[in-house]
């Protein structure tokens, strides 16, 4: 019999940003398996003893409108399609690869009894939960091309178990980050934030495993937690936070990485881009035996997206099933949809995993989506920039400098994953992964018009080997280093040039006024006002006389 089809339209939505996000389409309401005891129609007693497996169906190409693929014929919001305008370095806006999967195709699959846990409209893919009989059904189905097995996904754990940590007293800076300071300051974000960038009018997506939202720091005054879109691709509903039998684990991972970048509690715990728009997605079940996430990743990923965001971090990582020789940029279905992504104009971050390093720069131990082409893969260091022993080297399976660039990753701040007031320390680069998104996303407000390739650009070639000369490691360890991110926002920049946006001029010499006589807010990273060029601790004459000098350039 036909499953229950709760297909969501997916034919609206353009002009309506915010208030309402795109639901993702996706087919039935039950939870997804655990282990075998799946139930897909009447016959459940028979059923529950089958061995189902979870393939990806791939499917014949997408019958086309007779006339131009229009926005209007995708999911993508206007805030997505205005992204792509800027950015996507494929022709036009949209593609078949944009379409939805045909309801027909849908309820085709479902005639089967198979249950549909995942759309992929840029992989043409649907991902199902089905015993033999059932994949046997859905290979006879005229439009089903290929079946490949879902793959493993792997939580990137992290290495060093929580921490309870106390507040010091006292801290002098212009925002008083708490305990969040260090691993802030040492990539330079607090530099952004008092130039007046704190996320404003960024999306930033995260994937991940859960988001508990209790902490006081995403309930601020201020700068409250703002989410904008949300979706559980574990249970298909719309609360990415603890669901009702959920692992006493689950919401952990996702909730600290969020707490990295949303924190909001002066004195307490800030985070790197508070005043940023939010997109989860919930894309990892942490108890569940069958590890199949993968499809959740790219759906998840094809969200975010769709609803805007302008770059996406993820700390999961997939690799059970592929081989080191795999991680060539092409082959893993999570590195084909941050390819497809990137394409779309869409910045992503991914950490390179957790599994360690070697010598031989033969060998890699990054994970998949790491080793896709314009992702901005993460490594991790410690508090003095020292490589973390954890953090997993590349190259990448074709050769490419896989990871990138650090960031911290030991014994990073955030925020308690549980109560609403305290603040843990966790290691791995999974919290170092959303450290340089987060200043990824200052970098991308204060320059607007940097492309993917830009925005990877300004960080590695102003990161801390690119700076002293040593350039990429050649062992496939660290990269290009360790980024800062005031360096970077100031690529191809006058330092007079105070708002950065390519012009020393007006704007920059009404800044100056209004910082006019001694420095009042300086930038925590050297100390000295953006606008005291001349170092001497005063806003002044002088520094005036800088901006004339350098007018119009
Ligand atoms: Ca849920
Ligand atoms: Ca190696
Ligand atoms: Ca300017
Ligand atoms: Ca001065």
């Amino acid at each position: 019999m036909l499953a229950s089809s709760t297909l969501l339209s997916v034919s609206l939505v353009l002009g309506h940003i915010t208030e309402n996000p795109i639901k993702p389409a996706i087919g039935s309401e039950m939870r997804p398996i655990s282990g075998a005891q799946v139930k897909t129609d009447e016959n459940t007693e028979e059923r529950a003893a089958e061995p189902k497996s979870a393939m990806l169906i791939e499917l014949a190409p997408k019958m086309l409108p007779k006339r131009t693929i229009r926005p209007s014929d995708t999911p993508l919001t206007a805030r997505a399609i205005e992204r792509r305008a800027r950015l996507r370095t494929a022709p036009g806006l949209v593609d078949a690869r944009d379409l939805p999967i045909a309801t027909a195709r849908l309820e085709a699959i479902r005639a089967t009894g198979a249950r549909v846990r995942t759309e992929s409209r840029w992989l043409n893919a649907v991902s199902v939960e089905a015993t033999r009989e059932q994949l046997d059904a859905i290979s006879m189905l005229p439009f089903v091309q290929h079946m490949r097995p879902l793959h493993s996904s792997r939580r990137i754990a992290p290495v060093e178990t929580a921490r309870d940590e106390q507040l010091p007293e006292g801290g002098a800076a212009a925002i008083n980050y708490g305990l969040m300071n260090d691993q802030l300051a040492q990539i330079a974000v607090p530099s952004l934030h008092v130039r007046g960038f704190h996320g404003e009018g960024m999306i930033i997506g995260v994937l991940d495993s859960g988001f508990h939202r209790v902490h006081d720091a995403f309930h601020s005054i201020e700068y409250p937690l703002d989410v904008v879109a949300e979706w559980d691709f574990v249970s298909n509903d719309g609360n990415t936070g603890m669901d009702a039998g959920d692992h006493p684990e689950q919401h952990k991972h996702g909730t600290w990485i969020l707490g990295t970048l949303a924190a909001y509690l002066p004195g307490t715990a800030v985070g790197s881009a508070f005043a940023a728009k939010y997109v989860l997605a919930k894309t990892e079940d942490y108890a569940n035996e069958v590890p199949i996430e993968e499809d959740y990743y790219v759906a998840g990923l094809e969200f975010i997206e769709a609803n805007g965001a302008d770059l996406a971090t993820s700390s999961l990582g997939y690799i059970d099933w592929y081989t080191p020789e795999d991680l060539d940029g092409v082959t893993a279905i999570t590195t084909q949809a941050v390819n497809i992504a990137t394409a779309n104009g869409l910045v992503c971050l991914t950490a390179a995993g957790n599994a360690g390093h070697d010598t031989d720069p033969l060998t890699n131990r990054i994970i998949a989506p790491a080793d896709a082409f314009d992702v901005i893969t993460c490594g991790a260091a410690n508090a003095s920039g020292a490589i973390a022993g954890f953090s997993s080297d590349g190259p990448s399976a074709d050769g490419r400098v896989k990871p990138e660039v650090l960031a911290r990753g030991v014994s990073v701040v955030s925020v308690h994953s549980t109560n609403t007031t305290g603040l843990q320390s966790v290691s791995g680069t999974s919290l170092s992964t959303p450290l340089i998104a987060g200043a990824t996303a200052l970098l991308m407000q204060a320059r607007g018009e940097l492309t993917v390739d830009g925005v990877r650009d300004a960080l590695i070639t102003t990161a801390s080997r690119s700076l002293s000369g040593a350039g990429a490691d050649p062992l496939f360890v660290e990269g290009y280093g360790m980024i800062s991110t005031l360096a970077a926002a100031r690529t191809g920049r006058h330092a007079e040039d105070l708002d950065l946006d390519g012009l020393v001029g007006a704007a920059d010499l009404s800044l100056l006024l209004a910082a006019w006589g001694p420095c009042g807010n300086p930038d925590p990273t050297n100390g000295l006002c953006p606008a005291d060029f001349d170092g001497d601790g005063q806003v002044g004459a002088s520094d005036l006389s800088r901006i004339l000098a350098a007018w119009g350039s």
